[in-house]
């Protein structure tokens, strides 16, 4: 029998139109998102850079939704009360594991924020690699292409993380986040398999013309 399942819809912000940055966060806000994603790099953790400081307290001061951070930063732990002071609880901050030379320690201050602690996971890095982080935090961010673009191909090797990152979701009591390259025939397969929430961008979101209302009503439809 079709069913319809409850998962979350973020809107990935750098790829929004900075012409009119309020009304992109009215229309989505009243389109029906569940969450803003904030990009934040460095030009070094990654060669680009997205989203400012600025950019998010913006944000935050014109939605009550909560805001998601993917700090691509290296040593977040230096610039990581920046973020915490413009946040609110019920906020995420992902930091990248391989950014930090403690990443549990920067996790910690994060928690002790009150803010919710995530962890992004590049394509490249295994599970085993970040197994002692999985009980520290609330929610893991399962990249799909490398970290630096929007617009990216799929990396179908990404997979089998998914696959073994279900596996252990319940045990390990943390959620598991889709970000990158994000299309219907993703969430189709894997929001039945238990991944909780999608991050959307040029793929689904913010290529169908401006009408955000109506594709995320479509996204919420879907029977599966
Ligand atoms: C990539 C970033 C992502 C992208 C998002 C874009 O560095 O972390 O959040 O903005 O993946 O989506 P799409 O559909 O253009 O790949
Ligand atoms: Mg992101």
């Amino acid at each position: 029998m079709e069913k319809q399942l409850e998962f979350e819809l973020m809107a990935s912000m750098m790829c929004a139109d900075y012409s009119n940055l309020g009304r992109e966060v009215k229309d989505l806000d009243e389109g029906g998102i569940d969450s803003f994603h904030i990009d934040i790099m460095d030009g070094r953790y990654v060669p680009n850079f997205a989203m400012s400081l600025n950019d998010l307290r913006c944000i935050r001061s014109l939605t009550g939704k909560p805001l998601d951070v993917h700090l691509m930063v290296e040593h977040p732990l230096n610039t990581i009360d920046l973020f915490i002071k413009s946040l609110y609880p019920g906020d995420t901050i992902y930091i990248h594991p391989e950014a930090e030379y403690h990443p549990s320690t920067t996790l910690q201050k994060v928690i002790d924020a009150g803010i919710t602690p995530g962890i992004a996971v590049n394509p490249g890095t295994s599970v085993e690699t970040i197994s002692m982080l999985l009980s520290i935090v609330d929610k893991v961010l399962v990249m799909s292409v490398n970290p630096g673009n929007a617009g990216q191909m799929f990396l179908p090797y990404v997979r089998h993380k998914y696959e073994t990152l279900l596996d252990y979701k319940d045990e390990l009591e943390f959620d598991i986040y889709w970000d990158g390259a994000c299309g219907e025939d993703k969430i189709m397969e894997y929001a039945p398999l238990g991944v909780k929430g999608f991050v959307l961008g040029t793929t689904l979101l913010f290529s169908k013309g401006r009408n955000y209302r109506e594709t995320l009503q479509r996204i919420r439809e879907l029977r599966f």
